[in-house]
């Protein structure tokens, strides 16, 4: 690789005088250099450019394979094949997991480790490997096509999270994944903030005249109400053939994909229906009803029925109970926002099935790519935040366990000498939200169990009730005497990463998240074959219908601890994305935006555990295993007794001092030290091979 001058340094753990501003320098000079990547050890820091770097070519994919960190420049390659040799050279599964902020550059930092992955494969089987490989990358499009919009952050924002097993054979060589989605935003599909589209599908569908508005009635050059204030443009138009080109080559089938879309037709024309009373009080359906039903496959007389009454099960007996405009309404958005949800996880489900290693593929060990929504704080922020938000502090609290508690409790366990580092741990607003019987979830389920109907202001009142003690809960309604904030109904809470102030108008709904059992026969009963099967318990009778399913918030709190074990259990990565400023412009740094990030980030105390910290331990008899031949003290056995006296007189052979002694462990300071002691065994084995040979033969 051509040597590049240096600009700054490339490991902040290199700084000297480590103060924030120092920091933030070190950054910024290397961003106006566009070296956007700087290690603190080995996490990945990088900044958004928002311009096409020539930093990602085939070539230099080559110049990163193989090699250890330290010896190339910092790069997101660097991170994947450091996972990619951990997973070959240990065994070990391994996970990268990216944070940062909504914008920060996370899903494309996923893309390029997922490609630099899906290329650093062995020669056999090539054809094998190259249809898992493109199957892989052609998902993402779908995914974004789906699961994405543009929001004021982000062109392209992630409005779900997702998290990606790649599976490998035990040379290495990916043979199929898995895909884990959590909470699609689907508020989104009925209602957007200004200068917000709504989920990319719509506008593709939309952007030129074919075969499906065709079918359903749809123009391009029509204004629909889902769209907001934007239209299909000539990229959506790009993109629709790519998306469909990824249906196809992944294996979907000519009429499922019609399926897909006839379903994205019917929630548009769903968007389009009003309502209103005739003077004998009957209920008038408004707008594009025909081609509605048409697109979603359904009976008019159903979709009629469901607008006009819902028949519940109370104690055993049905009863109907007639709809006002108001709850048809409310009908017609549920049931938009549910199709298009189930539509989108149905997709991730059958993605699966065609990434799937096929049965009797021996699959040995994976990476998992984590590329999660980043923190949040809009200008009203809802029940969607709160989840978001409430998965990157899990997330944050991941970090603070692995890289910054974890390493300090071992060096105080092995007696090494140690500064403790100081550092902000946010476990207590991961327990304030989701602690059994007091977080704020328990609080918000029991008042969506209770068989009274709670309201949002009521269900406020309890949590004031119960957390108003709370460090990091705050609620606008303690101040019952100042007139202007009487009637705010919010709370705020005060995250890792800064306060966020959540409207609590719609929680309960959101966490009930029931849709009536009618809609979900209706859904079922389509002739749309797809749509029938994402509803399958639509078939169900509505009086065996009986335990109320656990809220959004719930599911959404246990796929949180099932994500976190799951990565507990593998060897991390980390790469911590950093926005520069918050209008997407390349080349605009925008100071306090930065500061703010590297703040809750917690990146200078990360380097500070790190400078203060070691690049590698190992136990005592591992390390006299692996190095012994490198001293005649050692070699071919120690003399004297004690794994730890050998390693001493080891090292102290080969005069080198950047080490501690702990009780059970080594502490190397420098990877280059374990580098210099990697290349000496690789300098020796040939000569102790022949030895050994030799030895065997007799003739020595
Ligand atoms: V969100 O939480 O999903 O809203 P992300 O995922 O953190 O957010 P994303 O990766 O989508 O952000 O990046 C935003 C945009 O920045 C991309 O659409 C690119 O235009 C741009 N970007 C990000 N990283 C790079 C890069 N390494 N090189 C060039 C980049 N452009
Ligand atoms: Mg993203």
């Amino acid at each position: 690789m051509a040597t590049q001058p240096e600009v700054g340094v490339s490991d902040f753990v290199l700084l000297d005088n480590l103060t924030t501003d120092k920091f933030i320098e070190n950054l910024h000079l290397r961003f106006q250099h566009n070296k956007i990547y700087t290690y603190i050890g080995e996490v990945l820091v990088s900044v958004n450019p928002y311009k096409t770097l020539d930093i990602y070519n085939a070539q230099h994919m080559a110049e990163y394979r193989g090699r250890e960190m330290f010896e190339v420049p910092p790069h997101v390659y660097a991170v994947a094949d450091a996972c990619q040799r951990v997973l070959r050279q240990q065994g070990r599964d391994t996970c990268v997991l990216i944070s940062g902020e909504s914008g920060a550059g996370k899903t494309e930092a996923s893309k390029f480790i997922m490609k630099y992955i899906a290329a650093n494969t062995t020669q056999v089987h090539r054809e094998y490997i190259d249809r898992v490989k493109n199957v892989l990358i052609q998902s993402n499009s779908i995914l974004e096509t789906f699961g994405n919009a543009k929001t004021n952050r982000n062109d392209n924002s992630s409005r779900f999270g997702k998290y990606m097993d790649i599976h490998f054979d035990y040379k290495g060589d990916p043979v199929g994944g898995h895909i884990s989605n959590y909470l699609l935003e689907k508020s989104r599909v009925v209602s957007l903030q200004p200068g917000e589209r709504n989920f990319h599908a719509f506008y593709q569908l939309l952007s030129t005249n074919n075969a499906y508005t065709k079918k359903y009635g749809l123009s391009s050059s029509e204004v629909y109400k889902i769209l907001g204030s934007e239209r299909g443009s000539a990229q959506d138009s790009k993109l629709f053939s790519v998306t469909n080109s990824a249906f196809n080559a992944l294996g979907f089938s000519a009429s499922v994909v019609e399926d897909i879309w006839s379903i994205v037709a019917g929630v548009i024309l769903l968007g389009e229906l009003t309502f209103s009373e005739s003077g004998e009080g009957e209920m008038t359906i408004g707008g594009p009803l025909r081609s509605c039903v048409s697109a979603l496959g359904v009976s008019e007389t159903g979709v009629r029925e469901v607008f006009a009454g819902r028949v519940l099960a109370a104690g055993g007996e049905l009863v109907s109970k007639r709809h006002s405009l108001s709850d048809a309404n409310y009908t017609r958005l549920a049931l938009a926002k549910a199709a298009y949800d189930r539509l989108f996880s149905w997709i991730v489900q059958e993605i699966n099935k065609f990434i799937e290693a096929p049965k009797g593929t021996y699959k040995s060990t994976l990476i998992g790519v984590l590329d999660i929504y980043g923190f949040e704080i809009f200008e009203t922020n809802s029940f969607e935040q709160f989840c978001i938000n409430y998965c990157n502090e899990k997330l944050q609290q991941l970090f603070i366990e692995l890289v910054l508690k974890q390493e300090q409790e071992e060096y105080a366990r092995e007696g090494i000498q140690w500064t403790p580092v100081q550092y902000f741990n946010n476990r207590v607003i991961c327990e304030l939200v989701d602690a059994p019987h007091q977080g704020i979830i328990a609080i918000m389920d029991e008042a969506c169990l209770n068989p009274t109907k709670i309201s949002d202001t009521q269900l406020l009142e309890a949590m004031d009730k119960r957390l108003s003690g709370h460090k990091h809960y705050t609620s606008r309604q303690l101040s019952p005497t100042d007139k202007k904030l009487k009637h705010r109904v919010d709370f705020r809470i005060t995250h890792y990463a800064g306060d966020v102030t959540y409207e609590i108008t719609g929680f309960m709904d959101k966490n009930k998240d029931s849709l009536w059992q009618d809609l979900k026969r209706l859904l079922h009963s389509s002739s749309n074959r797809s749509l029938s099967n994402m509803w399958p318990e639509g078939a169900t009778n509505i009086q065996k219908t009986s335990k109320r399913p656990p809220s959004a918030a719930t599911l959404f709190r246990n796929s949180m601890a099932a994500l976190v074990t799951g990565l507990q259990s593998k060897e991390p990565f980390y790469v911590r994305c950093v926005k520069p400023n918050p209008v997407q412009a390349p080349n605009a740094w925008d100071e306090q935006l930065v500061r703010h990030q590297v703040a809750y980030l917690g990146l200078v105390e990360n380097v500070r555990v790190r400078r203060a910290g070691f690049a590698s331990r190992q136990r005592y008899d591992r390390f006299l295993q692996r190095y012994k031949m490198l001293s005649q003290y050692t070699w071919p056995n120690f003399r004297g007794s004690g794994a730890r006296d050998a390693v001493m007189v080891l090292l102290r052979d080969l005069h080198l001092t950047d080490v501690q002694f702990g009780h059970t462990k080594l502490f190397i300071r420098s990877a280059q030290t374990l580098h210099g002691l990697e290349e000496a065994r690789a300098a020796l084995i040939p000569s102790i091979v022949v030895l050994l040979q030799k030895l065997w033969r007799g003739t020595l």
